[in-house]
């Protein structure tokens, strides 16, 4: 690469796209790590989208109709952290730039959501971005069709590399834009031909270019250096009728020794490659230090921005005041405030006309309640909206002439689904929930685990939750995943026993703001185990005293969901028997956790033996047995220690031993 040919061709240009690639390697270089050639090989098609394309304004980085720009290859961090200090957002200042990846420093690693205005979303793990991004698209159609473009009227722009498009999430992602013909979404992929192990080709041999078309995309090309065929690249993507990818040929690393080897890839700290390569760029002064000219250029096209966000301020002002308020609302995140009455009119019902029901149906119920008065939900689920009941009547179907609809068949993509998903609610303006079988939370992990991550209000409606799915068999049948999803920080973990639980839990986490939820429901049929009303959400503390011993309190049986049943048949033997046994239902243990010592206290005190009941693993469940005035040798656990069998699932849990009669021995062995 003749870089004496780029200066002489595009000269200012030139300067602008080699301020973030000075930054970058002065960056890395005082941090002695971090990755300095991807944002040396993409400077330039940054430079021309945040020039010519990107809508955007330094001073109000969450204006709500500004364009998103996605880093999905977040190793190359200091291209955003250049972008943002250049173009003058005001909480990354030279200060950040100099103290990139160290303690205190918003400058992560890798982009954190949250941490800066202006990342908008956490990348790193490779593949989560782009996933992402088709969820933001997602969003914007759908809020363009019941918003109108007057207030919401903006594309998704990612920068993706080999390892996003290696990544299995990508494929569930871009297949899913292209069905649904997503066409605010530009990829700008960094065809670099570099990876860490060394050339692609090592690995891969994909041809990516028919691989987005396959899929229904638009697939451009340009010289990812050309400042005007990048320009060129663009503008045809946005008038494009499908999601485009643009395949943009770069140098990683350009300029310095080692361009276009994977040593280019990692961290440039060489002190006379650096030099050299900022010589052959004619790029002056010391470290750190951009070109009064340079930066006085970037910050103005921040000021560009901010003549579109009034403008947009204007629109919005046309709207009612009650519609102003609830654009806020939404973009706000906050539940509905009709929210709570639909939720205490479900559980009156329930109580007045019990009846046996799978949790997954008492779900579809309080939802048929729920999203009339709450708008905002987009429901989903990965190819099993029959058994996951998800789909209440008044949704309609997003698509591709109906974008107001707010149910999507994601098709059997699960991962995609749930980084999609991220991605919404990282737009605002929607509050996403999907189902899958609990067992498959495997497979949506890595998204779930971005949702707690960066405080995302996700809801994930996992049914089928354990041996009691039956017939399925193994495979199929969750036991170690109530543990995984209770291990993972800033997750509420819900299994509530029947329709007044799941509405109780529902209303939780629907009022999240920074959290996200795991419903775990039922396939098999309940027991009613709520048979008063109340006002009161009692599944808000976590855990609740559910049948209070009759006599001396000798045995607490603790359960959730499923068990809770089996935990109160097992209390009408015990108290048969003379035995004062408390039923505790713990429909969330990180809710219950967050209650003070005394409330704690009251529902779990120190003397009676305790029998813990759940179809899982019994990791995470110590502390209520062991810790919290329990003692070793006065707790017991009934569940699963291995995997499920395939039979009917009363079988099942006759064979696996969670009876009632497994509660009673054990309760009594203890006494
Ligand atoms: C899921 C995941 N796996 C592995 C990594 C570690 N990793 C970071 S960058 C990278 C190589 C990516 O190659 P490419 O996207 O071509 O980036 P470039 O070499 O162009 O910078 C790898 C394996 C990661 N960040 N995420």
């Amino acid at each position: 690469m003749e870089i004496a040919a780029l200066r002489a061709r595009h000269p200012d240009h030139w300067m602008r796209a080699t301020a973030i690639r000075a930054l970058t390697l002065d960056a890395v270089a005082a941090a002695n790590s971090g990755h300095s050639g991807m944002p040396m090989g993409m400077a330039d098609v940054a430079t021309v989208l945040f020039s010519k394309h990107l809508k955007f304004d330094p001073k109000a980085p969450r204006w709500p109709d500004r364009d998103r720009f996605i880093l999905s290859a977040g190793h190359g961090s200091m291209l955003i952290y250049s972008l943002l200090y250049l173009t003058g957002y005001q909480d990354v200042t030279l200060d950040q730039i100099k103290n990139f990846r160290q303690w205190g420093s918003i400058t992560a690693g890798h982009p954190e959501y949250g941490h800066v205005a202006g990342v908008e979303t956490t990348t790193g793990p490779l593949g989560q971005g782009i996933s992402n991004a088709v969820g933001f698209a997602m969003a914007e159609e759908h809020l363009r069709a019941r918003w109108g473009a007057k207030v919401q009227d903006h594309y998704t722009y990612v920068i993706a590399g080999d390892g996003c498009l290696m990544e299995g999430v990508s494929q569930e992602a871009i297949g899913i834009a292209g069905r649904h013909k997503l066409s605010r979404l530009i990829v700008l992929w960094d065809n670099n031909d570099i990876t860490i192990d060394g050339k692609v080709s090592l690995s891969d041999v994909t041809d990516q270019k028919a691989r987005f078309a396959a899929s229904g995309w638009d697939v451009f090309e340009c010289d990812g250096h050309d400042p005007d065929d990048i320009d060129r690249a663009i503008t045809a993507a946005k008038a494009s009728a499908g999601p485009a990818m643009i395949a943009c040929k770069t140098h990683i690393a350009i300029g310095h020794a080692a361009q276009d080897t994977s040593k280019g890839h990692g961290a440039l700290t060489d002190k006379a490659q650096l030099q050299a390569a900022k010589d052959a760029y004619g790029w002056p002064g010391a470290a750190f230090e951009v070109p009064k000219d340079v930066k006085a250029w970037w910050e103005s096209l921040g000021a560009k921005g901010a003549k579109a966000r009034a403008d947009w301020e204007i629109r919005l002002a046309t709207l009612s005041t009650a519609k102003q308020a609830e654009f806020a609302r939404i973009f706000a995140g906050e539940p509905a405030p009709k929210l709570g009455a639909a939720i205490r009119a479900v559980k009156k019902a329930a109580v007045e006309a019990p009846a046996k029901l799978a949790t997954r149906s008492a779900s579809e119920k309080v939802l048929a309640a729920v999203n009339p008065v709450m708008t905002e939900t987009f429901a989903g689920s990965a190819d099993l909206t029959g058994s996951n009941n998800t789909k209440t009547s008044d949704l309609g179907m997003f698509d591709v002439s109906s974008r107001g609809g707010r149910y999507m068949y994601w098709g059997i993509r699960e991962h995609g689904m749930a980084a999609a998903m991220n991605g919404m609610a990282l737009h605002g303006g929607v509050r996403p929930y999907s189902g899958t079988f609990m067992a498959f939370t495997d497979y949506a992990r890595p998204s779930m685990r971005l949702s707690a991550l960066m405080g995302l209000p996700v809801v994930y409606v996992m049914t089928h939750d354990s041996i009691g799915l039956g017939e399925d068999g193994p495979t199929h049948q969750p036991v170690e995943h109530l543990a995984i999803s209770r291990a993972t920080p800033n997750t509420l973990v819900f299994r509530p026993a029947d329709l007044v639980e799941v509405a109780e839990c529902w209303e939780l986490a629907l009022s999240q703001t920074g959290t996200p939820s795991v419903l775990a429901l039922s396939r098999q049929n309940l027991a009613a185990v709520r048979t008063a009303h109340t006002n009161q959400n009692l599944s808000a503390k976590g855990a609740y005293v559910l049948a209070e011993a009759t006599g001396k309190r000798r045995v607490i049986l603790i359960a959730t969901g499923s068990e809770v049943e089996i935990a109160l048949k097992a209390r009408e033997a015990l108290e048969a028997e003379g035995i004062g046994t408390r039923v505790v239902s713990m429909p969330s243990m990180e809710l219950f956790a967050a209650q003070d010592e005394a409330y704690r206290k009251k529902v779990l005190p120190a003397g009676p033996v305790r029998v813990a009941i759940e179809a899982g693993v019994r990791q995470g469940w110590d502390r209520w047995l062991l810790g919290e005035r329990g003692r070793d040798g006065k707790a017991d656990f009934v569940g699963m220690s291995s995997f499920g069998a395939s039979a009917p699932y009363e079988r099942l849990y006759k064979e696996f031993g969670i009876t009632a009669e497994a509660a009673v021995a054990k309760a009594k062995a203890l006494l």
